[in-house]
């Protein structure tokens, strides 16, 4: 096996976890290197069920090493309380599991104020963040006054790291009329927490590029999807990262040379949590359905997700834009017992056909989805193991699904279980 990226292909929460598990027993290393605690993966492992956020999905598997890289936010606390969450079902984390990159930028409380506030101000225009703080950190990291893990290491230039980012924050709490921060306040609080990072810091790009030249196998965990990406996303209801699998390499120090292939996990259907233009929801029984039976709720925050039927115009998007090799389709069981599935082929935008998804926000919430309608089936498809098992017209789905959006399938996934996974070419 080369080396894999795994990204989302469509608003996230397209099952990467499960994938990404799958994935990692067979590679050495496992890299996430954009996002912050805002992901959320669930993982079956031997019967024992874990909710990561910021940690790797490799954490779970013993001899692998975990890697948060320099494209990561990282919130120190967040971090903190997950080991300690993880440790505790049994899981060893330690310096020999876990390096977290000294350059990657801290997430701090009045990040997570920020976003907070910013939503509650922006009444209906809210973006739907997960309140994580990650927008303003890659704020302060692109406006280069963010603090950095490796800051943790010197105390002695802390200080005037933290009074140059409050000139900029303090300003920005009094237009909000919030209170100020205090600089000796924060200086505590990241004193305080950095023997809890620290041991864990390291030279992540040279880790790797070490790990690479003796022939370690890495797997890139990608969060969110393609089209929460801030370039490529419905803009400006996306993320602050690149999500795109481009990132993988800039977001841990490699060259574009080593990241292999590019696997797009994709939902069956498609979900989206948070505000923004979605043309195939289904605000109505069939969206209700596909939420009850996917049980379409956020791992993270809990949020119920909205649901609708396939966009192939959005994942064509996605393949082109993030150089998607292949997919891998999840929850395809969902879809068991519809008498008629739809899938969205191109759109109308203004008396117009188009086969893209225009980047101007109007224009996004105008486009009109254009359906294919394709008999269902009624046999069950959960936890088949192999493509004879699978109903014909279910088949005949996930073949038209690979033609409309010009990529394979490279694995079919029928249930949260790892077992029950179909390895398609
Ligand atoms: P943010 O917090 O600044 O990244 O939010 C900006 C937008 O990105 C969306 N977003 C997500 N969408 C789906 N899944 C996400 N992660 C968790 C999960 C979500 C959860 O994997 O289950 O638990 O609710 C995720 N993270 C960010 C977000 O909804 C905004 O639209
Ligand atoms: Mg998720």
């Amino acid at each position: 096996m080369s080396n894999v990226v795994v990204v989302g292909s469509q608003w996230g929460d397209e099952g990467k976890g499960k994938v990404v598990d799958w994935l990692s027993e067979r590679a050495d290393v496992v890299v996430r290197f954009q996002g912050g605690h805002n992901a959320g993966h669930t993982l079956v492992v031997d019967g024992t069920t874990y909710k990561l956020s910021l940690l790797p999905s490799g954490i779970v598997r013993p001899g692998k090493l975990s890697v948060i890289g320099n494209g990561v936010v990282v919130d120190p606390w967040a971090l903190a309380d997950e080991v300690a969450r993880v440790q505790e079902l049994g899981v060893t984390i330690d310096r020999a599991t876990l390096r977290i990159a000294d350059n990657a930028t801290l997430i701090l409380p009045l990040h997570r104020e920020l976003d907070a506030f910013r939503e509650e101000a922006a009444g209906a225009g809210k973006i739907g963040t997960t309140k994580r703080g990650i927008g303003p950190a890659y704020e302060d990291k692109v406006g280069r006054r963010a603090i950095r893990v490796g800051d943790l290491a010197e105390p002695g230039s802390l200080r005037d790291k933290i009074e140059r980012l409050l000139v900029h924050h303090n300003a920005l709490r009094r237009g909000l009329g919030r209170p100020e921060c205090d600089a000796g306040e924060l200086e505590e609080q990241l004193l305080e927490i950095a023997p809890k990072v620290l041991p864990f810091a390291d030279t992540v790009w040279n880790l790797l590029d070490g790990q690479r030249r003796s022939g370690k196998r890495m797997l890139f965990e990608g969060a969110q999807g393609t089209l929460l990406d801030v370039d490529h996303g419905t803009y400006p209801f996306v993320t602050s990262s690149n999500t795109v699998a481009a990132q993988a390499a800039a977001g841990s120090g490699m060259g574009p040379a080593a990241l292999g292939y590019v696997l797009g996990i994709t939902k069956a259907y498609t979900t989206r949590v948070g505000s923004g233009p979605f043309p195939t929801e289904q605000e109505n029984a069939v969206g209700d359905r596909l939420g009850e039976r996917g049980r379409e709720f956020g791992t993270v925050t809990g949020r119920k997700r909205r649901c609708g039927w396939f966009d192939a115009v959005l994942v064509r998007q996605a393949v082109r834009t993030g150089g998607i090799d292949g997919i891998a389709l999840t929850k395809l069981d969902v879809l068991d017992g519809f008498d008629e599935l739809r899938v969205c082929v191109e759109y109308r935008l203004d008396g117009e056909t188009i086969d893209h998804l225009p980047a101007s926000p109007s224009a996004q919430a105008r486009v009109e989805a254009v359906y294919e309608t394709i008999e269902g089936w009624q046999e069950s498809t959960e936890g088949a193991r192999s493509w004879a098992e699978l109903p014909a017209q279910a088949v005949k789905y996930v073949r038209r699904i690979e033609e409309l959006i010009g990529a394979p399938v490279a694995l079919l996934s029928t249930s949260p279980r790892r077992e029950d996974t179909i390895l398609v070419h």
